[in-house]
């Protein structure tokens, strides 16, 4: 089921939808590029963003992006902080996920499908669309 938790801890009239998923496009294969959604958590409970799977890259990392005395810089993390009660977006210069080596191109107009694994909502599969904007 598309954009809709599975999780077995997730209760009646609680859920957590992933929705605006989108890549740029890509001409070459083998690059590195962020993944960007909107994460919104209807829950009361607080959830975390811990693993993403796509078939089209060979690794998924959550970045943030650190503001210190030089130039921005993306650090990986464990896992993406969910709060309860709202949305959260994605962003290149926020929190996002960086997808590492792509194994195809990506041409725009394209739908693929990641899972993303959440601790609480359980594993969400989540249609990518291949976008120059959200
Ligand atoms: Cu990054």
């Amino acid at each position: 089921m598309l954009g809709l938790g599975i999780g077995p801890t997730l209760g009646a009239g609680e859920i957590l939808h992933v929705t605006k998923a989108w890549v740029s496009p890509a001409d070459q294969v083998g690059i590195d590029i962020p993944l960007l959604m909107t994460i919104t958590n209807a829950t009361a409970d607080a959830d975390a963003l811990l693993r993403v799977r796509c078939p089209f890259a060979n690794f998924a990392e959550k970045h943030i992006v650190d503001r210190g005395e030089g130039s921005p810089a993306m650090r990986s993390i464990p896992s993406i902080p969910i709060p309860p009660n709202k949305a959260t977006v994605l962003k290149p210069d926020s929190y996002h996920i960086m997808l590492l080596q792509t194994r195809q191109r990506l041409v725009v107009g394209e739908r693929l499908t990641c899972s993303i694994v959440f601790q609480k909502a359980g594993t969400i599969e989540t249609e990518v669309l291949v976008s120059r904007a959200p």
